[in-house]
């Protein structure tokens, strides 16, 4: 059944003129034109509330099994085309959230449908490989034209891992692996280490730390955890490490009006950071790195600037420390550059790039000072999936093919002009308009009306999801066009308008 489906989709996947209108569908925009977005419906169409009844049913259903408090509604992914996804109802969605940011070029792209097709790449979908031990012949090859193709400045090697947290759980292991044998000046443990590790004491456990920002989020696994920052709810009742936590800046909006003012929190930032390095360093908790989002997502899509960040990898080498940026939410393209650390503009930007969601894969890249000196160091069974690697090696032609960082950073001027103009109209709903490429944001008035509003929205057929305390992201594909930000503000509109 599933390989019919398969090649049911794929006949239509090619052809071209397959176009799914949506008769009579009033939230069509007049103004928007549309672009050529071949295999792809036309607008949001809605047939029940959501959840619908059949969500509804299938809840009960796996609530037997799990907790399923988080689960919005039930998705039919063989029907979800580009930027819309589809419900078991049948309601058809314009998803501005894709999968926590995670679908880099929409749903059941025909490129990706045919790689799944190709019957060279079957056994790389079966076998799922202990790519540490028994690594397939082509797997340097395929990271070669993956992941390294787009690798940072200063950056020739890669770790491929599960996902966001397993990435950076790894990466801080690799940080105090890499400050410890700069501490020994080699990599020879003494009998005490290697004796004490195996309980859980100094010096083979040493009283290394990373320092974290207010806000930040970097994963639910327990050392990632003790750097997340952005909701109690994550960290409650889990033991943690006392490790120290800087304020991230808390920027004025628009940027470009408030430079003197936040140029001053930004300055007030990094001075606690470099109080706090020289306060663990004192209490014998050295900290051995830094880690950071480009921009601050779950926490609310907290900006800081270039020179903020410059700042702050010039601190952490000035203090021996390893500077980790985490790009699992911002890599891949929607901030309008594949990494949005490129937007600092700078040669050697950091030791440690982490990434995920989009990536397909999770893994991190590193400077060749932060290899594992071991085998087995970093290691676990999967150590990622290499046929991820072959949809994102195809994910990559596609960007550059469709030229989608130049789409998204077209897009994402139209979608902030348009928050701008909601913003001047609903002062009293909306504030703080904010984002780089599509990677956008917008506070609104408290955290009931923002989430009553993404109900709203997603009854009128606009997937939208929250960040902080009360703000709403827009994580588009990479394929969401200048006319789907139209939809997108004409439905969002007519929204708001049900709160004058
Ligand atoms: O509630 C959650 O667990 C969520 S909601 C969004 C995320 C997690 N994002 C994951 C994430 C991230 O945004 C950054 C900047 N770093 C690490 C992670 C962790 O990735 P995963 O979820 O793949 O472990």
């Amino acid at each position: 059944m599933a390989s019919s489906l398969l090649s049911r989709q794929l006949a239509l996947s090619l052809q071209h003129n397959l176009r799914l209108s949506a008769p009579g569908c009033r939230y069509v925009s007049k103004t928007a034109t549309k672009s050529v977005v071949d295999f792809e419906y036309d607008a949001p169409s809605m047939k029940t509330e959501v959840p619908g009844p059949r969500s509804k049913e299938l809840l009960k259903q796996l609530g037997e099994i799990q907790n399923v408090g988080a689960v919005h509604f039930f998705c039919n992914y063989d029907e979800s085309r580009g930027n819309y996804l589809v419900d078991v109802d049948g309601n058809r969605m314009l998803d501005v959230y894709t999968q926590i940011s995670s679908i880099p070029i929409g749903y059941n792209h025909p490129a990706l449908m045919k790689v799944m097709a190709n019957p060279h790449n079957l056994s790389s979908f079966i076998n799922r490989p202990a790519l540490g031990i028994l690594p397939p012949e082509n797997f340097a090859e395929k990271l070669n034209e993956s992941l390294l193709s787009v690798a940072p400045s200063g950056m020739s090697r890669v770790q491929t891992m599960a996902c966001g947290s397993c990435s950076n759980e790894n990466a801080y292991k690799a940080m105090f692996i890499w400050y410890r044998n700069k501490e020994r000046g080699h990599n020879i443990p003494s009998d005490e280490e290697v004796t004490s590790c195996m309980v859980n004491q100094s010096p083979g456990c040493p009283d290394l730390s990373i320092l974290s920002f207010m806000g930040g989020f970097h994963g639910r696994t327990l050392g990632c955890l003790a750097t997340t920052h952005s909701k109690a709810i994550h960290k409650l009742d889990i033991p943690s490490f006392d490790w120290p936590i800087a304020p991230f800046p808390k920027l004025k909006y628009p940027l470009d009006e408030f430079v003197r003012e936040n140029a001053q929190e930004e300055a007030r930032c990094l001075e606690e950071v470099e109080d706090l390095i020289e306060k663990w360093k004192k209490k014998g908790k050295p900290v051995a790195g830094i880690v950071i989002e480009p921009i601050q997502a779950e926490g609310g899509d907290n900006h800081a600037s270039a020179d903020f960040f410059i700042k702050l990898r010039n601190i952490a080498t000035k203090h021996g420390a390893a500077f980790h940026v985490d790009e699992v939410q911002t890599g891949g393209g929607a901030t309008g550059k594949f990494w949005a650390h490129e937007h600092w503009g700078m040669d050697d930007p950091a030791e440690i790039v982490s990434f995920s969601k989009k990536m397909l894969t999770g893994g991190y890249y590193h400077k060749d000072e932060l290899q594992a000196d071991k085998a087995y160091r970093i290691f676990n069974t999967w150590m990622g999936d290499p046929s991820k690697n072959l949809f994102l090696a195809e994910v990559l032609n596609v960007i550059q093919r469709e030229s989608l960082l130049e789409e998204v950073t077209r897009s994402g001027k139209t979608l902030l002009q348009g928050l701008y103009a909601l913003q001047a109209q609903y002062p009293h709903l909306l504030s703080s308009a904010r984002g780089q490429g599509t990677f956008c944001a917008i506070d609104i008035r408290d955290d009931p009306t923002r989430n009553s509003l993404i109900m709203k929205a997603r009854n009128k057929g606009v997937l939208l999801g929250g960040c902080g305390e009360r703000s709403i992201r827009f994580r588009p594909a990479l394929v969401f066009k200048e006319y789907h930000v139209h939809q997108f503000l004409n439905i969002f509109n007519d929204v708001l308008q049900e709160y004058k």
